[in-house]
């Protein structure tokens, strides 16, 4: 996402400049991230294949970055892989930057979902919130087994949601939760989420 570096480069840069943010006179703490004419883009390593920064796992082990020896990634040399085992619950986390008076966020990505259920019931779920430290800010998106097959391949998806709090830092959540039969995998990548203030 090397356009996803350029274009937070120049937000910084802008913010760090003389006379890029005025703070206003309550000394609200500037931000590094700031509003544009259109949405802006605020995840760092969407793609899942940067050293750096890292995305958060609970548990640590075993990884749910998934190479090419488990899944061929729709970008890059990894994926995330979410679920996989019954009876549990798994969470990737990304720290990202608001801007002041985010209103709106567009989640958007490429999906893989490999699914043993054929239940017309949500049974394994994968969903994509924003959280002000333990508070849900934004409810993106649920996927679940039922957008799932036998053998998946990797498809485009998009939601846009409304933001209910502007923090200076927010956390990205990716959360499986599986029920206790009928594995279902989830396979996330290119991940983009864009800010609108409008
Ligand atoms: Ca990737
Ligand atoms: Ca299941």
């Amino acid at each position: 996402m090397s356009s996803t570096k350029l274009v937070l480069g120049v937000v910084i840069a802008v913010a760090s400049g003389c006379g890029g943010v005025d703070p206003p006179a309550d000394a609200t703490p500037p931000r590094d991230v700031v509003c544009g004419s259109s949405p802006i883009e605020v995840l760092p390593n969407g793609g899942f294949d940067d050293s750096s920064p890292l995305w958060t796992q609970d548990p640590v082990t075993p990884s749910f970055l998934c190479d090419m020896s488990v899944i061929m990634p729709a970008s890059g040399t990894k994926a995330a892989c979410l679920g996989n085992t019954d009876g549990t619950v798994r969470t990737l986390t990304q720290q990202i930057k608001l801007p002041a008076g985010a209103k709106s966020v567009t989640i958007s990505g490429q999906r893989c979902i490999s699914t043993q259920e054929t239940a017309t019931a949500d049974n394994d779920v994968l969903s994509f919130e924003l959280l002000d430290g333990s508070t849900v800010i934004s409810s993106m998106l649920t996927l679940s087994n039922q957008q799932g097959v036998a053998a998946c391949e990797f498809s485009s998806f998009t939601a846009t949601k409304p933001v209910t709090a502007d923090p200076i830092v927010a956390t990205l959540r990716l959360r499986s939760t599986l029920d206790s039969a009928r594995t279902t995998t989830f396979f996330i990548d290119s991940l983009s989420l864009k800010v609108s203030c409008q």
